[in-house]
């Protein structure tokens, strides 16, 4: 396993062994179209997460108080979607293998792919909780069948359209519009209907995928498509007993789209560190 980062997010120590979640960086965009810069989310969110607490008041649990270990980057040599995508799948099956429950910070959506496709390989029962201000739904972006804007639709190909259950979403081209609903495929503006989900999914394995552009913009600029109308930071807070209530069936998850260089204030990768904080308590 190679990996790198000379950063480390705040809370984390102990060694992967003994470890109860593991934070693995996917420094990767290169499918995005409108704008760059994901690839720098990974350790800029580990740097701002030196800002935050490690204890969550909401929570009243603390990272130190568990063993969380940051295992760094995954290196990209080829940037090859096809060679870094076998890369992805690599490293989850690795760890999968040995056990463990991953955070994996982003990188583009794109990411999700080859980690999902592990993971359904493993648990056939395979559910995808999906937040996102778009629906990646299309059936080719830009002439690309693997692109950040198509991840979604390559996801239900793979698990079926029953056994992804997306929130947030307000962006659609026409096209995935008609394709959701004519597949119909569970898609919450918001998220008011998140309980009444989970309550659905006791029973089985569930991955959790967070594009960061689920948030509205004014609270989150610092994303390649920003998309007005999104959530905010206490919205999500509120979710977090719910995944509670099911964090033993969750198997892993990931937060991608992060683009440091659009929120220069850092605000946006502080937001990311106190999400990741709050979601890796919320599991353990
Ligand atoms: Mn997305």
């Amino acid at each position: 396993m190679k990996l790198k980062s000379n950063i480390k997010f705040v809370g984390t120590s102990g060694n992967f062994k003994k470890s109860d979640l593991i934070i693995c960086g996917i420094p990767y965009d290169i499918t995005s179209t409108f704008r760059h810069g994901s690839q720098k989310a990974p350790d800029s969110i580990r740097k701002y997460s030196d800002s935050i607490e490690t204890f969550s008041p909401i929570q009243e649990k603390d990272l130190i108080d568990y063993n969380i270990f940051d295992s760094g980057n995954i290196i990209f040599p080829s940037k090859i979607p096809k060679h870094a995508m076998k890369k992805i799948e690599k490293y989850t099956y690795d760890f999968i293998n040995r056990n463990k429950r991953i955070l994996y910070i982003g990188g583009e959506h794109l990411i999700t792919l080859p980690i999902v496709k592990k993971y359904y390989e493993k648990y056939k029962d395979l559910k995808v909780i999906y937040f996102d201000a778009h629906a990646d739904m299309r059936m080719h972006y830009d002439g690309n069948k693997f692109s950040h804007a198509t991840v979604a639709r390559r996801i239900v190909e793979m698990i079926g359209a029953k056994n992804i259950f997306m929130f947030g979403i307000r962006s659609f081209e026409k096209e995935e519009y008609n394709f959701i609903k004519k597949n119909k495929i569970f898609c919450d503006y918001g998220h008011s209907k998140f309980k009444f989900v989970i309550e659905k999914l006791k029973d089985s394995h569930v991955y959790i995928s967070l594009d960061l552009d689920v948030f509205d913009p004014s609270c989150f600029p610092g994303v390649g498509n920003p998309e007005a109308g999104g959530i905010f930071f206490n919205d999500f807070i509120k979710l977090l007993p719910y995944i509670s209530s099911i964090k033993q069936n969750i198997v892993s998850l990931d937060i991608v789209e992060l683009m440091p260089d659009y929120d220069l204030s850092g605000n946006s990768s502080i937001f990311a560190a106190k999400i990741i904080r709050e979601l890796i308590l919320s599991l353990l």
